[in-house]
C-alpha cells in the first residue's frame, strides 16, 4: 500500500530541482531540498516513538521548517495538529490534552510553560523557532534524508484541526487523506494552477486556508510559493511583480486598497486573486476591479469541509456570491427546523456532501451526530440561498460566531471568562462591523446588583487567558440584556443597536 497524500502531493516532486519556496531573503528551497529535510524530520518523529495515527501538536511560527513538519507528518502517517500562534498556554493545554498528542512542538520561549502539560501526557516536547532553529532542527540535521513513506489509505487521518464550538469547547475536525487530496485536485483544476504559478503566500499556516488550500494546491500543480512570514504591505508590494496568484482573507484586500503603491501596474503579472474565510464586501470587489482590472474570485469553505463553492475561473465572478458548488460537492439549502430541502431563492441552512467533508469530531460522537447526517450531508451552520443562476449566496449564520480578519471567534468562550469576573452578573459578546477586520468583538456586561465592575481589570483578566484576536475591542456596561419570550438573549438586537460602535475605526 502506498501513502496516498504523500505520493500525490510531495513524493512526486522528489529529486526535482525546481523552486518550491522563495524566501524573503532571496533564497530558494527546491522541491528536492524541501523533501530531503522533511524526510529528516520524519526520521526524528519515528525515532521519538511516534507511530501512524499518533497526533503531533505544533504551535510554531511560519517558517519553511514548519511546513516541512507538516510534510514529515504526512510521510510518517502522524496526524498533524497545527495551532494558532496567538493561543495562550491555557488555550493550548486543552488541545494537547484533548488530542492526547504524542509530540508537542513549540518555540523555545513557550517550552517552560508547556512542559508540565506535555509531561503529564508523556508527550515528547521539541522546539522549532521562527528562524528555523530549535531541538527538532538540531536532531533532524544529523538524521537520514531517506524515509520510506508509511503506508496510508484514503480514510486514514492526515490532520486534526480544532474549531471552536458554540458551547465554548473546541472540537477537533478529523480530516482524512481523501478529504485533503480530493479538494486539492479539484481546486488546482478549477483555478487553473500549473507549474508556472508562483503563489504569493502571506497567510498563516495553522488553518485550512494557508495550509491546505494554498499549499496543497501549489504542491499538486507543481508550482512555487513566495513564503512571507505574515501579511505585510511593504512585502506584498515588493513581491507582487514576481507572483502570479494570491489567496487571502477580505482584510488583505481592504488593506491593499488603502495603499497607493497598490496599482494596476504592480499586479500586471498576476493572473488570479482568491478571497475567502469571511464575506468579501461587494464594495471591496468593485473597488478592487476599478483599481486593478482584476475581479477577485470569492470561494467558500470551512475547516470541516475544505472548500465547498467557488466563483468560476472563466465565467462571471459575481460580487456578493460565493459561486457554484465545486465539482464533486453536493450542496442543498434546507429548513433548519425540518431538514427538508428548500427551493432555489429561499434562505435556509447550507448543507454539503462530498469527498471533501470531514470524518467527524475527535472523540465527540454526539457533536458529530448533531452536525453530520447519516447520509453524509454536513450542516454547515451558514445560512444562504441558491439563486436562479445557480450561484450560492451566504446571507448569515445559524451559529453564534464572529469572524474577525478571517479568524473565527466563538462568543461563548469569551462570555464564560467575563461571567466569572467579580461584579459581573452576566455578559453577551457580539460581532459588530469593523472597517479593517470585517467584524470585531464587542462585550456587554450587566453588573450584579449594587456593584460597579472594574472594566479595565476585566479586560486584563480576559487578556491573560484568551488569544489577542479574541479580546473584546470594547467592553460596555449595560443595565440589562434584551431577551425573547423564551428568555434567550437577542443577539441580533444587540448587533443592530451597536452596529456603529466602531464606525470610525
Ligand atoms: C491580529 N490581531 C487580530 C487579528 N489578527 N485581532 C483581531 N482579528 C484578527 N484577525 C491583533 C494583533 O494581535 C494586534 O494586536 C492587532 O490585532 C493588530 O495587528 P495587526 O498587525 O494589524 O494584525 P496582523 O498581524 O496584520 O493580522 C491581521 C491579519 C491576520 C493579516 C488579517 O489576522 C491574518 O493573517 N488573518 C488570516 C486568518 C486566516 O488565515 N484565516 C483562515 C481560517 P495588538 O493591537 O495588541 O498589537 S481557515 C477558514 O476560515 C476557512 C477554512 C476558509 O474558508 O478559509
Ligand atoms: P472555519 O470554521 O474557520 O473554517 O470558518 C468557516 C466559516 O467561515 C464558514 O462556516 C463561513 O461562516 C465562513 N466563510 C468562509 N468563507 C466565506 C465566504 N467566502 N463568505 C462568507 N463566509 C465565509
Amino acid at each position: 500500500m502506498s501513502n496516498l497524500l504523500y505520493d500525490a502531493l510531495f513524493g512526486k516532486h522528489r529529486g526535482e530541482s525546481t523552486p518550491f519556496l522563495h524566501l524573503i531573503d532571496g533564497s530558494v528551497i527546491t522541491h528536492a531540498a524541501f523533501l530531503d529535510r522533511a524526510s529528516q524530520i520524519a526520521n526524528v518523529l519515528a525515532a521519538a516513538g511516534l507511530t501512524p495515527g499518533d497526533r503531533l501538536a505544533a504551535q510554531v511560527q511560519k517558517s519553511p521548517e514548519a511546513l516541512m513538519l507538516y510534510a514529515a507528518c504526512v510521510q510518517a502517517g502522524v496526524i498533524f495538529l497545527p495551532l494558532n500562534v496567538a493561543y495562550t498556554t491555557s488555550e493550548l493545554s486543552y488541545f494537547i490534552e484533548n488530542s492526547r498528542a504524542g509530540m508537542v512542538v513549540c518555540d523555545d520561549a513557550s517550552r517552560a510553560q508547556l512542559s508540565p502539560t506535555a509531561a503529564a501526557l508523556g508527550a515528547v516536547l521539541e522546539t522549532l523557532n521562527a528562524d528555523g532553529s530549535g531541538s527538532l532542527t538540531d536532531k533532524s540535521a544529523t538524521a537520514s534524508a531517506s524515509f520510506e513513506p508509511v503506508p496510508r489509505g484514503a480514510d486514514d487521518l492526515a490532520a486534526l484541526l480544532y474549531t471552536s464550538g458554540t458551547t465554548g469547547r473546541s472540537k477537533g475536525a478529523m480530516l482524512s487523506q481523501r478529504n485533503l487530496l480530493s479538494n486539492a485536485i479539484t481546486l488546482a483544476d478549477y483555478w487553473r494552477f500549473s507549474e508556472s504559478d508562483t503563489l504569493l503566500h502571506p497567510l498563516p499556516i495553522f488553518h485550512t486556508h494557508g495550509l491546505f488550500v494554498a499549499t496543497n494546491v501549489t504542491l499538486h500543480a507543481g508550482g512555487s510559493m513566495i513564503f512571507l512570514p505574515k501579511f505585510d504591505l511593504d512585502r506584498m508590494v515588493e513581491f507582487f511583480p514576481q507572483a502570479t496568484s494570491l489567496m487571502g482573507v477580505p482584510t488583505f484586500y481592504t488593506r491593499l486598497l488603502t495603499d497607493p503603491r497598490f496599482t494596476k501596474d504592480l499586479v500586471a503579472h498576476m493572473r488570479l486573486f482568491v478571497s475567502g474565510s469571511a464575506p468579501l464586501l461587494a464594495d471591496t470587489h468593485r473597488a478592487f476591479e476599478e483599481r486593478t482590472g482584476h475581479r477577485i474570485l470569492e470561494r467558500y469553505g470551512m475547516t470541516e469541509t475544505n472548500m465547498n463553492t467557488s466563483n468560476p475561473y472563466d465565467g462571471d465572478r459575481r460580487a456578493g456570491t460565493v459561486g457554484y458548488p465545486l465539482p464533486g460537492v453536493e450542496l442543498k439549502v434546507t429548513d433548519p427546523e425540518t431538514g427538508a430541502s428548500l427551493p432555489d431563492g429561499q434562505v435556509g441552512q447550507i448543507e454539503v456532501r462530498g469527498e471533501n467533508v470531514f470524518q467527524g469530531y475527535w472523540e465527540m460522537p454526539e457533536k458529530t451526530a448533531a452536525e453530520l447526517r447519516e447520509d453524509g450531508f454536513f450542516i454547515t451552520g451558514d445560512l444562504g440561498l441558491v439563486d436562479a443562476d445557480g450561484y450560492v449566496h451566504i446571507v448569515g449564520r445559524n451559529k453564534d460566531l464572529i469572524i474577525s480578519g478571517g479568524y473565527n471567534i466563538y462568543p461563548k468562550e469569551i462570555e464564560l471568562v467575563l461571567d466569572a469576573q467579580p461584579g459581573v452578573l452576566e455578559s453577551a459578546v457580539v460581532g459588530v462591523p469593523h472597517a479593517d477586520f470585517g467584524e470585531t468583538v464587542l462585550a456587554l456586561i450587566v453588573p450584579e446588583e449594587g456593584s460597579e465592575p472594574d472594566v479595565d481589570a476585566i479586560a486584563a483578566e480576559a487578556a491573560g487567558s484568551l488569544a489577542r484576536f479574541k479580546h473584546p475591542r470594547k467592553i460596555l456596561v449595560v443595565d440589562a440584556l434584551p431577551r425573547n419570550t423564551m428568555g434567550k438573549v437577542q443577539k441580533n438586537a444587540l448587533r443592530d443597536s451597536y452596529r456603529d460602535v466602531f464606525a470610525t475605526a
